[in-house]
């Protein structure tokens, strides 16, 4: 029998993209698809694959016949509920960070560590933040070649890693700026946004603690010690365990910009084995889900406003660094959404139903 799929959170960000993808593939191995939300949002009907699927309200019970469970809900949710659809007989794939660094529970990207699906004793598999996501497959295909050592990265995130709040805020942003001279400082945004009524900074409600629209926002996350941001910390633990290098060594700086989807990432990564720009563009081009864009005489690199929609991982801007033996700098553009979160968490459960 075919296995049945559930979708809790449902109806946010991340649970709309994931009907998007559930929509557009050309056939799903599930005989039953129950999309779960909370109870405010129980009820609603949803089109999925063609079909009117009600809402079901999250309670036990709603996993009860449920083989793979993809959790897209904050952290605290899935703290709760992951082990419940988990004690009734599910194999959860959460999105959230609640077990990513839990060593009974694998965090899988299908591209790099497909086989720890089956290492599951507490019947949950995490998905990675959308940050670290972004550049795995990249960094999971170099690292097989050329044996990655050490990995500096900026990130250039969209608004939609903070959810529809985040896409809300910034379109409500732009919108309060839009056709207004400011001169040629840009004049004051904070100011701007606040006389038309938008929210400036996490206190008064918005999901960035400074405006996004004119600016970029050097913070992501919750503060951490000694000044780092939780985002960053991800970064580094998540990618170690993906890659299954604990030692390998990350400094991340992670940074919002008025960008709605599609994080963008500059990485400055080293080798332990000589690697060369043409050998690590050779590598890239082999994989199904790159993309490679990297003819800057062209003007041909990738930009999150290309990349945004669609299943790849786009890289470009490959560079030997100048002063570091073994080094390359790439610049790597992933949907945040989709790769970044529902399309790798539904390939996920689509490896758990592969795996039988
Ligand atoms: C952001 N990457 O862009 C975050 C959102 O750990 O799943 C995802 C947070 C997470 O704000």
């Amino acid at each position: 029998d075919k296995p049945v799929l559930a979708l809790v959170g449902a109806t946010g960000a991340v649970g709309t993209t994931m009907i998007n993808i559930l929509d557009s593939r050309e056939s799903v191995p599930w005989s039953e698809i129950r999309l779960i939300a909370s109870a405010r949002s129980a009820g609603k009907v949803l089109r999925v694959r063609g079909e009117d699927i009600t809402v079901l309200e999250l309670k036990p019970e709603v996993f009860d016949g449920v083989d793979i469970a993809m959790f897209d809900v904050p952290d605290e949710v899935s703290a709760e509920w992951a082990p419940i659809a988990a004690s009734r007989g599910a194999i959860a794939v959460d999105n959230s960070g609640a077990f990513r660094m839990d060593p009974d529970v694998p965090l899988v990207v299908p591209e790099v560590n497909p086989e720890k699906v089956t290492d599951r004793p507490k019947g949950i598999i995490s998905n990675p933040n959308c940050t670290t996501l972004s550049m795995m497959a990249a960094m999971g295909a170099l690292h097989r070649e050329f044996d990655l050592q050490a990995l500096v990265v900026a990130s250039y995130q969209a608004a939609s890693g903070a959810g529809q709040p985040g896409v809300d805020q910034l379109y409500a942003e732009i919108a309060a700026v839009a056709g207004k001279d400011l001169g040629v400082t840009g004049g004051d945004v904070a100011a701007a946004l606040t006389a038309a009524g938008v929210p400036v900074g996490s206190d008064a409600g918005s999901p960035f603690p400074a405006p996004l629209a004119l600016n970029v926002v050097p913070w992501a996350g919750s503060v951490k010690e000694d000044g780092w941001s939780s985002e960053e910390l991800k970064v580094r633990n998540e990618a170690r365990k993906i890659l299954g290098i604990p030692e390998l060594k990350v400094s991340a700086t992670c940074v919002r910009v008025p960008v709605v989807t599609t994080h963008a990432l500059s990485v400055h990564a080293t080798f332990g084995r000589e690697v060369t720009v043409d050998a690590a563009r050779k590598v890239l081009a082999a994989q199904p889900s790159i993309v490679l864009r990297d003819d800057p005489e062209k003007g041909e690199w990738p930009t999150p406003s290309e990349a945004v929609g669609g299943d790849p991982t786009w890289v470009g801007r490959i560079r030997q660094a100048l002063d570091f033996p073994n080094t390359l700098e790439l610049f790597v553009c992933g949907d945040n959404l989709r790769k970044g979160a529902a399309l790798n968490t539904y390939e996920v459960a689509e490896t758990v139903a592969a795996a039988g």
